[in-house]
This record gives C-alpha cells, structure tokens and sequence, in this order.
C-alpha cells in the first residue's frame, strides 16, 4: 500500500515528470538508482580497459587517435555518472569502495579477454551497440540528472558505434582472408557475451516490475535484447560474417529474428565473479587507485595549505 507521498511520487512520474536531487523520493527509489546509476559508471571505468589493452597495437596512427579518444570518452562518461550518483547523497569514496571491495557489479561483458584487434572493432559495433539499445531509452527515465547524462553519452556512443563498425568494414570487406578471419573469430567469442548485457530474462529479472514502474527502466530486458538482435543480424550480414546461432532464423510471424538459448549458467557466473577475467580487471582498479594515494593526499595537502593562507 503507497502512502500520500508515494502516491504523490507515483502520480509525477506517471504525468512524466522529472525527480530531481531536491524532490522527495521513496528510499527504494533513491536505492535503485544509486545501484544502477553506479554500476553503470563502473562498467564505463573498468570498460576502458580491455580496449586500452591495443592502444599500444593499433595497426595505424590513426586507428590509434580514434582509440584513444574513444577509451578517454568513457572515462568522462564514467564521472558525469558518478556525479550523478552523488546528486543522490552518496559520496564517490563509498562508491569506488564497493567497487574496490567487489559488493557492487559492473557489466559482465568486460570480464572478457580482447585478443586480437578485431575485438577493438567488435566491442565499439556490438558492445557499444548493445549500450546504445540500452541507453537510448534510459534518456527519458525519470531522474533528471541520470536522464541527462545519458543524453550526452548517446551522442559520443554513437560514434564509438561507427568507429567499431567501420573497422570491421575495412577488416571484412576491404581487408585479407586472414583479417576476415579474425574477425570471424572475434565475433564467435563476443557474440553471446553482448547478448548478455541486457541482464537475465524478464522472468528471472529480479528488478524489472519495480524499475519500470518507477520509470528507471523504461524497457525490459527481453525487449531490449530482442530489439538488438533484429538490428544486427543485417549488420553482420553486411560483413559477410556468421553469427555463431545455428538456431537464429527470421520468424515471419512476429517480425524478428528467433535466437538459441542463451547460456545462464555462464552468465551467472560472470556476475558472481568468475569470468575469464575479474579478477584482472579489478585487479587494474584497485591498484590504479592505491597509485594515485600521494596525488590525492597532495591536492588534500595543497587544499589545506590553500584555506590555511585565506583564513590568515
Ligand atoms: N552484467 O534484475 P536485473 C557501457 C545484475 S554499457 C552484470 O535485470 P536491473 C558502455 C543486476 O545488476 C554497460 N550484472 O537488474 C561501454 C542485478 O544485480 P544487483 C553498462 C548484471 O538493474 C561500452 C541482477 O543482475 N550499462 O558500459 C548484468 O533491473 C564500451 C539482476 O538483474 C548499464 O549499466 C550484466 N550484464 O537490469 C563502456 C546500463 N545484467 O544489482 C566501455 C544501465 C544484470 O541486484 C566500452 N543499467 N545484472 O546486485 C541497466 O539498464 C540495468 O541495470 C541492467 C540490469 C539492464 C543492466
């Protein structure tokens, strides 16, 4: 049974109106945020770093000025995140935390190896393709702040879209046998994994029903996954490469693509932290931040330093 207040709440998000930082709001509300929000500005951090892996091998100067300024975009889509986070009353320190300590999740997809350089161009055309499904819609989710961000983080997604696909344009179409091949095999590893981004099946998705009607997620998993597979099976074809789904077919009837089973298993144990590589990517984190301890510890310092001479 709601309450005047969330009855209240309730009516402003279904009259589509914005929540913002200063609004009343339900605790589960400001809770489910701060744990989608937050796991979302993880998954851009730790998603920097398996195409960081071939910034030293990209094949050209200019594939290496495109990579670079895509792997710097989501660090910036990683703060605009976390600031929006705080507008909710929890501090960056608490968040990095529960990354740091393992208690809060990241996307699944990047506990996965990049080993050639198709992979580069796989993860901008499935894996940022897949966000943008993903994102699109959570432009029009009902806090203001999330909402925002998004907006912003659409527009630079799209083009790491278009850079991932038009490598793998070059690599397919344009390239050699062996190059067609790898790309080949790139797709044959991340396929699956990309489907599984969108989180498990509406039935054993354990947030959806309250997300959605509190406007935090405006489409279910089921549908976002469904949408993203009718987009890109043209787009594989296009390539000229196999999607690795014997049981992948047009189905006339409902206008999409039918799909094999996706393997829940694996899933399940990526997210309790037994993929391929967890334990190397927090890894990464946990020491990138116990390196930088004396560049904080000296802009506390200088901070200091800095009031104490104002207030003389
Ligand atoms: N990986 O009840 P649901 C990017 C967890 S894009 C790990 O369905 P919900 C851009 C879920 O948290 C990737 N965990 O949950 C980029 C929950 O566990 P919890 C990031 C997953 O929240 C590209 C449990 O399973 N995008 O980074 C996953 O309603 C290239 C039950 O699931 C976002 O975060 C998964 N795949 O729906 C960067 C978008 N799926 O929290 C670099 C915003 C589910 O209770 C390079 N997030 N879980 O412990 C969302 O839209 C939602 O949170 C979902 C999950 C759809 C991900």
């Amino acid at each position: 049974e709601m309450d005047a207040d969330e009855r209240t709440f309730q009516q402003r998000l279904d009259d589509g109106i914005k929540i913002e930082p200063k609004d009343w709001m339900p605790e589960g509300y400001r809770k489910t945020l701060i744990r989608q929000i937050s796991q979302h500005a993880h998954s851009e951090i730790v998603g920097q770093l398996p195409e960081a892996n071939w910034i030293t091998r990209a094949p050209t100067l200019e594939r290496k000025a495109i990579l670079l300024a895509k792997v710097q975009d989501e660090a910036g889509h990683g703060l605009y995140l976390y600031c929006a986070a705080e507008t909710l009353g929890v501090s960056r320190d608490e968040l990095l935390e529960q990354l740091h300590s393992g208690k809060a999740k990241y996307s699944s997809i990047f506990n996965y190896p990049t080993l050639n350089w198709a992979d580069v161009g796989m993860i901008g055309w499935l894996v940022d393709g897949a966000a943008i499904m993903n994102q699109v819609p959570l432009q029009r989710c009902s806090y203001g702040p999330y909402s925002r961000a998004m907006i912003r983080i659409c527009k630079e997604e799209s083009f790491h879209q278009r850079q991932g696909y038009d490598a793998l344009v070059k690599m397919c179409r344009e390239g050699t046998p062996e190059q067609k091949e790898m790309a080949q095999d790139s797709i044959n590893r991340w396929w699956w994994p990309a489907l599984m981004m969108f989180g498990p099946s509406d039935a054993d998705s354990v947030h959806s029903a309250q997300s959605m009607a509190w406007k935090i997620k405006i489409n279910s998993n089921d549908e976002l996954r469904q949408k993203f597979v009718d987009q890109t099976v043209p787009q594989a074809e296009y390539l000229g490469l196999t999607i690795p789904d014997p049981d992948l077919k047009w189905n006339e009837e409902k206008g999409g693509y039918d799909f094999g089973a996706i393997d829940w298993a694996e899933f399940y144990e990526v997210i309790k932290g037994n993929g391929p590589c967890n334990r190397e990517r927090l890894a990464a984190r946990v020491k990138a931040w116990d390196d930088g301890a004396w560049y904080r510890e000296g802009l506390l310092a200088h901070a200091r330093k800095k009031q104490a001479a104002r207030a003389a």
